[in-house]
């Protein structure tokens, strides 16, 4: 077997994920985890289809972090990236709101042919990760169409990357629906995962939970094995001090009139969590919490503040089990 084939022993941790914030902590946990200990289940409501091509920005995101090749100017993307594409796309009038990179392009051109041939998005992803040379785990949340709309004030239905990247997110948000996401199966080996006594730890990753989270858990399945699932549920606020490390997250909950904190975020996970992350701005809220919280720096600023959390959060989750344990 090739190094880098999956073998068939299974996970010990499963990190729930979106894009950029969640990214940061998947690489992180890769790092100080063994090869192929660490799983990611990958949000995929912020796909869609763009010049035909299917466009998986949370799998790609992930994809180039754990790889190393990510861009972190841009939070999303290749480093290094030529847009020589996109610089004659458009100059043919073709449509450039949304930015392809060339060596991106060929991720999607390959995605697309894959598909094509028949072959899932699960399957597609196993492929492109082991061509990057990555020793984990990684799944689209379901092989089905999980889209992302953004309910606005002025009434319309956005898709997702119409309202973050071709409205900037600046219209106000009502509400979010996840189309396709009750007809949608979840990959099967993310319920294995979650239905293995074995399992260390589940970690929900500092991803926007409107946008992020909840499309994986609006999956038939996927939050009935979370809350049976044996392994404690660790989630890691995407909010320190009020504030999104990075986009829309805190825009949002003002506009859906919730307060912008840490226990915001972790009500959307209350009915099977088991413990929360907090940055030690946010200490006064520990006690507020409806589980128990750990304080630990959680703005990953480089590859090190990464890895400590991501150990920190292991930690964590490992007290929290024996606890269990000895609740029985
Ligand atoms: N974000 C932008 O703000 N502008 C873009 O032009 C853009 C292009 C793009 C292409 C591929 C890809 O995987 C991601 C891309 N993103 C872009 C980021 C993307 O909208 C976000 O990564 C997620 O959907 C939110 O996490």
């Amino acid at each position: 077997m090739s190094a880098l084939q999956a073998p068939s022993t299974p996970p010990t941790v499963l990190a729930l994920s979106g894009g950029i914030g969640g990214a940061k902590l998947a690489l992180g946990l890769y790092r100080v985890l063994a090869p192929w200990e660490l799983a990611v289940a990958i949000n995929t409501g912020d796909d869609f289809t763009h010049l035909g091509l299917h466009i998986a920005p949370d799998v790609d995101t992930v994809m180039y972090t754990l790889a190393g090749e990510n861009n972190t100017e841009l939070g999303w993307g290749r480093i290094g990236e030529s847009w020589n594409f996109m610089q004659q796309f458009s100059r043919l009038g073709g449509e450039d709101w949304f930015n392809l990179g060339d060596g991106d392009l060929a991720v999607h051109m390959r995605r697309r042919q894959l598909l094509d041939d028949g072959l899932g998005l699960g399957a597609i992803t196993s492929r492109f990760y082991a061509s990057f040379g990555i020793q984990a785990h990684a799944w689209p949340a379901s092989d089905d169409p999980v889209r992302t709309m953004i309910a606005t004030a002025d009434g319309r239905r956005l898709p997702f990357q119409n309202y973050f990247v071709g409205e900037k997110c600046a219209p106000e948000v009502r509400g979010f629906s996840y189309v396709g996401a009750d007809h949608a199966s979840p990959n099967a080996e993310l319920i294995a995962a979650l239905n293995d006594g074995n399992l260390r730890a589940v970690v929900i990753c500092p991803s926007n939970p409107f946008v992020s989270i909840n499309p994986i858990l609006a999956i038939p399945g996927v939050r009935d094995a979370l809350r049976s699932c044996r392994a404690p549920v660790v989630a890691v606020s995407p909010i320190v001090g009020g504030a999104a490390i990075k986009g829309p997250l805190v825009k949002m909950m003002t506009e859906l009139g919730q307060s912008a904190n840490a226990r915001s975020v972790f009500d959307n996970y209350r009915d099977f969590l088991s413990g929360a992350v907090i940055d030690s701005v946010d200490m006064d809220l520990a006690e507020s919490l409806d589980v128990p919280a750990f304080v630990a720096p959680t703005v990953m600023k480089d590859i090190t503040d990464r890895e400590n959390l991501a150990r920190a959060v292991l930690d964590f989750a490992d007290g929290l089990s024996i606890d269990v344990r000895e609740t029985g």
